[in-house]
């Protein structure tokens, strides 16, 4: 891994006073960098990545940036970048994308990550897993030891059929770990429900996963799983945004 601090002094002399959505923007506009004229680019979702979208609309607006076309991973990108004026297509008329650039919930040194905690996992690694390049931005509360080490939730995307099965499964699957394994639920108490029509159950690990690769496979062979939120061996470079100044690590 290279670790390389761009300007880390003029950064960190700002830090006193930058807020957590300043370090956000400062990881968008860095990753905005990888981004050339006529690329067809991933469009990631939540706060970090909007920030990101933001900056291409702006790029787009000064002529900065000419011909690009953006692949959303979720109805609230799609509907941010629409406002913007960014040009919009699909996966299947772009099944091979240049870059796509976007957030995540934790980050191991070896670039290993979890999302989905915004709920749009599945397109996410869909659109990320068809990209050349897959860059992540994020501020330096992401950073983790160890991939479900946060105590926040691991997503995994389940159909509604059989999200109770599901959950009986995955809890029975990680026993030893004492994983509590709960329905996402949407603020009035009814389910959450994803772009794909889906269910997500949160897994909160105890402590953190031994080996990512192995539950991965173990989560995704259960009948009725349709995506989990390990993101392994796909970032391409991370972005991090601490009060030390902008990280690139790839
Ligand atoms: C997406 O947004 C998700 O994969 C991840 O769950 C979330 C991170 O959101 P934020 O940037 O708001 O912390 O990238």
């Amino acid at each position: 891994l290279k670790l390389r601090t761009a300007n880390p002094r003029a950064v960190s002399v700002k830090a006193l006073t930058l807020t957590q959505d300043d370090l956000k923007k400062l990881a968008a506009d860095k990753a905005v960098e990888y981004v050339k004229s006529g690329m067809v680019l991933g469009l990631g979702t939540g706060s970090t990545a909007a920030f990101v979208v933001a900056k291409l609309g702006d790029l787009l607006k000064s002529g900065q940036l000419t011909d690009i076309v953006g692949i959303p991973t979720s109805k609230r990108t799609e509907e941010q970048a629409r406002s913007l004026g960014i040009p919009l297509s699909i996966l299947d008329d772009h099944p091979r994308l240049d870059l796509a650039i976007d957030g995540a919930d934790e980050v191991d040194p070896d670039l290993n990550l979890v999302k989905g905690r915004g709920g749009a996992l599945l397109r996410e690694k869909i659109v990320e897993a068809a990209s050349d390049k897959f860059v992540v931005v994020a501020d330096d509360t992401k950073l983790v030891t160890g991939l479900g080490g946060s105590g926040l939730a691991m997503p995994v995307e389940v159909v509604q059929f059989c999200w109770k099965y599901n959950l009986v499964r995955l809890q029975d699957l990680f026993k030893e770990e004492g994983v509590e394994a709960k329905l996402r639920l949407k603020d009035d108490g009814k389910p959450y429900v994803t772009d794909n029509s889906n269910y997500i159950v949160d897994l909160y690990f105890k402590t953190p996963i031994k080996d990512g690769l192995a539950a991965g496979k173990e989560i995704s062979a259960l009948e009725g799983v349709v995506e989990h939120g390990l993101f392994l061996d796909m970032a391409t470079a991370v972005i991090i945004a601490g009060k030390d100044g902008v990280n690139v690590k790839d």
